[in-house]
């Protein structure tokens, strides 16, 4: 009897290890996502789905499926990381409630950081590359479709190995970077930490091979005559984001490893004692980082760009500087990164040398907001949603800049360092420049996507709200922060006199929490009600992607467009009313095509597996894991059958159902 007993309590003892408990939230996240996975399985089942989604989804190497795929992954993490924003903003309107402990405040931060940053803004980008950037280019798919799915499952299963720490083992808590001696085994024990590592090393790898993919196709796939100068611009801020993740991915990915180091073997790179220097990871973790939120950003520009183009009915002004301004700015955000920490004792010449680079950086982007500006000059302006996201990005993001130089005057930055101040700074160009960039973004291709426009009425309504939100939220942040207030801080005292700013604050925040409500709602009642978009060309645009129909045929182009100018299609379209003859098309000929494949599925499976054996040192897990790994790759290696022709008949056939004569 004793022996059952104590086997029972030692199957306790790791269920209260192995489980996340104690917290409300917690139970009340667990009953969702067990809701949630029934709801699914139960859906698949009943409309005898599971074979669809294998064949045409989870397998697929289309990018302009992939693209949905990063997309719908992207818009679910941002609900997430907003259910994370909005438990903070509500634990810091009463600064004595109970709602989030310091401990679990420091658990919603950090995660919300990391799933923000890179589970939201690089995944919803990377889609936005697979959607757009074949097309503008005149090409059948990316350079390499097979390691373009591979990269798109590593980011997922690694988000999910990273989003599993909520509820089984325990959620990081270092901060959105993980600085050591907090990071290391003495300062967070648990398996959060490994969590992090994992989750983000197992995307990581794959956001290195978008970086690779999307190089290569830009250099190699161009349609005949489009030349450097006739690049569309979203393409080139896209080539320019590429070549900044291309040096700064490889540095996380070291970084990170070495802390695994530190933590799973008992090394020394970044521990207190021992010859390790902590120091050093905060060098090398920047030196990713600052490059990275230029990542996010340039395509963001390269929107905005292709946006105020097409809804000004103009050329845009500056295209050479815009192109240089966006390539200057990926090889100088490699030399500002230690204005991140200024205050850490590097010294005044070195502190000088960061803060002068910083401020360099400001000239390229004031010159492309000029470049904008210019280009609504004199133009017939519609006011469609994304050009309501890019109108109202530019006066935020002047904002948000002029604030980043203020943080960069060094001996300024002693005052605002880690304050809410920078709270705010950050989230205006984070939210101003990044997210509302890819909402334009989003705007703007959903018709190429899925053949419809969504709704602009509802889409309006967002909007303001978005917004009206956002100003009601970090206007007051930037007060408080002068104010003393510093960050990742759970309660204050009343005494303070903070209360009404973050009440403010607060309001705002559920504010763009309702916005994205209307968003959701926005895409519910377009799905339902949509009007179909039959011409492939709804905004009168000026780029190739809209000379095809949408949404774009599984081939993309029927015959290779040979280009002849900028705006291409908008010069045909010109031509084409001046009553000349539009330009003459080669006769089809039969496709040749990539195979789908399941491999990238099961080998990030196994990616996943790895990461979550060596997140509880359970070898036996891990090694399976490795063996996964190698057995796929030798698959894949040995396999000759990997692409077909699609036939000239078939190819008459989807283009005559979709309207066009070849
Ligand atoms: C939707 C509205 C958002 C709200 C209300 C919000 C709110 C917050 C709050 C309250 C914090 C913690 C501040 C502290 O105590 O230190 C925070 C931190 C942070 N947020 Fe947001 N956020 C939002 C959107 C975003 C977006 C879109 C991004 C990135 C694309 C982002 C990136 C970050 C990062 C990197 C941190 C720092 C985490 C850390 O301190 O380690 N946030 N945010
Ligand atoms: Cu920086």
């Amino acid at each position: 009897m004793r022996g059952e007993a104590s086997v029972i309590d030692q199957i306790k003892d790791f269920a209260s290890w192995f489980f996340v408990s104690g917290d409300p939230l917690i139970y009340g996240a667990d009953v969702a996502i067990a809701l949630t996975t029934a709801a699914i399985i139960f859906v698949l089942s009943y409309f005898g789905k599971w074979g669809w989604l294998w064949r045409e989804w989870l397998t697929t190497v289309d990018h302009k499926r992939v693209g949905i795929m990063y997309i719908i992954a992207a818009l679910l993490m941002l609900f997430r990381g907003g259910v994370d924003a909005l438990m903070m903003r509500t634990q810091l309107v009463f600064p004595d409630m109970k709602f989030l402990s310091p401990e679990h405040y420091n658990e919603v931060f950090t995660t919300h950081g990391v799933i923000m940053i890179l589970f939201m803004a690089m995944p919803l980008m990377f889609g936005l590359f697979n959607i757009a950037v074949p097309l503008q280019l005149g090409a059948r798919d990316v350079a390499f479709p097979f390691l373009n799915s591979l990269s798109f499952w590593l980011f997922f299963f690694g988000a999910m190995l990273f989003n599993m720490s909520f509820v089984i083992g325990g959620s990081p808590n270092g901060g959105w970077l993980s600085y050591p001696p907090l990071s290391e085994l003495t300062g967070s024990p648990g398996v959060g930490e490994d969590f992090y590592i994992w989750g983000i090393q197992v995307s990581g790898i794959g956001s290195l091979m978008t970086g690779i993919n999307f190089i290569v196709t830009i250099v190699k796939m161009r349609a005949p005559g489009m030349t450097w100068s006739r690049v569309p611009i979203f393409t080139w801020s896209v080539l320019s984001s590429c070549i900044a993740i291309i040096v700064a991915f490889p540095v996380l990915t070291v970084t990170l490893a070495l802390l695994f180091l530190d933590r799973f073997l008992g090394a020394h790179f970044f521990t207190m004692d021992g010859g390790g220097n902590a120091m050093m990871y905060v060098n090398l973790i920047w030196m990713w980082g600052h490059p990275e939120v230029y990542i996010v950003v340039l395509p963001a520009f390269g929107i905005y760009s292709e946006v105020v183009a097409t809804f000004s009915k103009k050329r845009l002004f500056g295209y050479g500087s815009m192109v240089f301004a966006m390539l200057s700015i990926s090889i100088m955000a490699y030399f500002t990164w230690l204005h991140h920490f200024f205050t850490m004792g590097s010294g005044a010449n070195v502190n000088i040398f960061f803060a002068i680079s910083t401020m360099i950086i400001a000239i390229p982007t004031g010159v492309k907001i000029f470049n904008w500006l210019f280009t609504m000059f004199r133009g017939r302006i519609s006011f469609t949603t994304p050009m309501m996201w890019t109108l109202a990005f530019i006066p935020c993001f002047v904002v948000g800049g002029m604030t980043g130089v203020m943080l960069s005057v060094a001996p300024a930055d002693f005052q605002f360092h880690n304050s809410y101040f920078l709270i705010a700074h950050f989230h205006q160009v984070l939210i101003g420049g990044v997210a509302f960039g890819y909402f334009a973004g989003l705007y703007y291709w959903w018709p190429k996507m899925f053949g419809f426009k969504l709704n602009e009425t509802i889409g309006k309504w967002a909007f303001w709200i978005w917004n009206i939100g956002f100003y009601v939220c970090f206007m007051p942040q930037y007060v408080v922060g002068l104010d003393g207030m510093t960050r990742r801080i759970n309660s204050y005292g009343w005494d303070t006199g903070w209360w009404a700013m973050n009440f403010t604050s607060t309001i705002g925040g559920f504010l763009m929490g309702i916005g994205f409500l209307f968003q959701v709602w926005q895409i519910a009642h377009s799905i339902k009600f949509m009007e179909k978009d039959t011409t492939g060309d709804p905004w009168g645009a000026r780029t190739l992607e809209w000379s095809i129909p949408s949404p774009a045929p599984l081939y993309n182009f029927a015959t290779t467009p040979l280009v002849t100018d900028r705006d291409d299609w908008w010069e045909e379209k010109e031509r084409i009313a001046a009553g000349k003859m539009p330009k003459e098309k080669p006769k089809l000929e039969p496709i040749h095509m990539p195979k789908n494949s399941p491999i990238p599925f099961i080998q990030s499976i196994c990616w996943f597996t790895v990461g979550f054996g060596l997140v509880f040192h359970w070898l036996w897990i891990a090694i399976p894991g490795f063996v996964g790994i190698a057995l796929t790759l030798l698959a894949h290696s040995f396999n000759y059958d990997t692409d077909y022709y699609i036939p000239v008949d078939e190819i008459r056939q989807t283009e005559a159902k979709a309207g066009r004569g070849v």
